[in-house]
């Protein structure tokens, strides 16, 4: 799979694709990056590639004229292969995103900065629009590497266990269940005994449980599209029954994600 990206900042980008995962598959041919600096398809002696904006107000806008002419360079008139625009209007990014655009061959991601970009440019040139999230970062660069990040690591051969991509969470739909390492004992913290006993299919179901139970605590808006069995139903089922009775059984409050004592805390 190709991967253009067209941004002011092109010096952003390449240092995560040189130390990262994503570094051994475009070394095997499973992934090409290859990163434009919009600034290199200016024409003016300066430069230029941003400007105030009509009407008044603050900030710089992104000129069009660069960016026509750096993604008609790469990949002609009409562009080879979708347009996205990273920007906080797209549509919110998630994983079944990242599987669309596993199964293209070639997309381009154009990186917005400063207030934003010319609207000509997403009226004419881009084909689709993608924010990460609501919260506001600086620029589509951090945007545009979650995205390669995300969409890379779905193609085959890209993670070095094949199984890998298939076996996490979001792929579930649930969250993961607790893992641990040696030393069975640290600073007095056993890892749970179930885990050392060699019985495979408890571990499973103890394993399964653990993803329901924080699944249910943390993400209970997962579990609407997850895919469960009849014995993962009747687990939740008396997870209810157990916060529903709570109060009549304990006197404790339900419990609450984070708990009491582990919020984040000002300094
Ligand atoms: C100061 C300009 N803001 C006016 C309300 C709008 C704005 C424009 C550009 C805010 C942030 C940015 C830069 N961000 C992105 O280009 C961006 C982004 C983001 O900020 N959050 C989540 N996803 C994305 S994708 C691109």
């Amino acid at each position: 799979m190709r991967f253009d990206v067209f941004t002011l900042f092109p010096t952003l980008i390449q240092p995560y694709l040189e130390e990262s995962i994503l570094k051994r598959a475009i070394q095997r041919g499973l992934i090409e990056v290859h990163i434009h600096n919009i600034r290199d398809y200016t024409t003016d002696k300066h430069r230029t590639a941003d400007d105030t904006p009509f009407g008044g107000g603050g900030g710089m806008v992104m000129k069009p004229e660069p960016i026509f002419r750096a993604v008609e360079t790469v990949l002609g008139i009409p562009p080879s292969c979708p347009l996205i625009l990273l920007s906080p209007q797209g549509r919110t990014y998630n994983q079944d995103i990242a599987r669309e655009l596993a199964t293209l061959p070639q997309i381009a991601l154009l990186c917005g900065h400063y207030e934003g970009i010319d609207e000509r440019v997403r009226e004419h040139l881009v084909t689709d629009e993608i924010s990460i999230g609501d919260y506001v970062l600086t620029g589509g660069e951090l945007p545009a590497l979650v995205i390669i990040d995300s969409v890379s690591r779905l193609i085959p051969g890209v993670l070095g266990d094949p199984d890998g991509a298939i076996d996490d969470s979001f792929a579930s739909g649930l969250l993961e269940y607790p893992q641990y390492t040696r030393p069975a004992e640290f600073r007095g913290w056993r890892v749970p005994e179930i885990l050392l006993s060699g019985n495979h299919a408890a571990i499973a179901r103890w394993r399964r449980e653990q993803a329901l139970l924080r699944t249910w605590q943390r993400r209970p808006d997962l579990l609407q599209k997850a895919s469960l069995s009849d014995a993962d139903r009747q687990f939740l089922e008396r997870l209810e029954q157990q916060a529903g009775s709570s109060s009549l059984t304990s006197d404790q409050p339900d419990s609450t994600y984070p708990p009491p004592g582990k919020e984040i805390q000002n300094p």
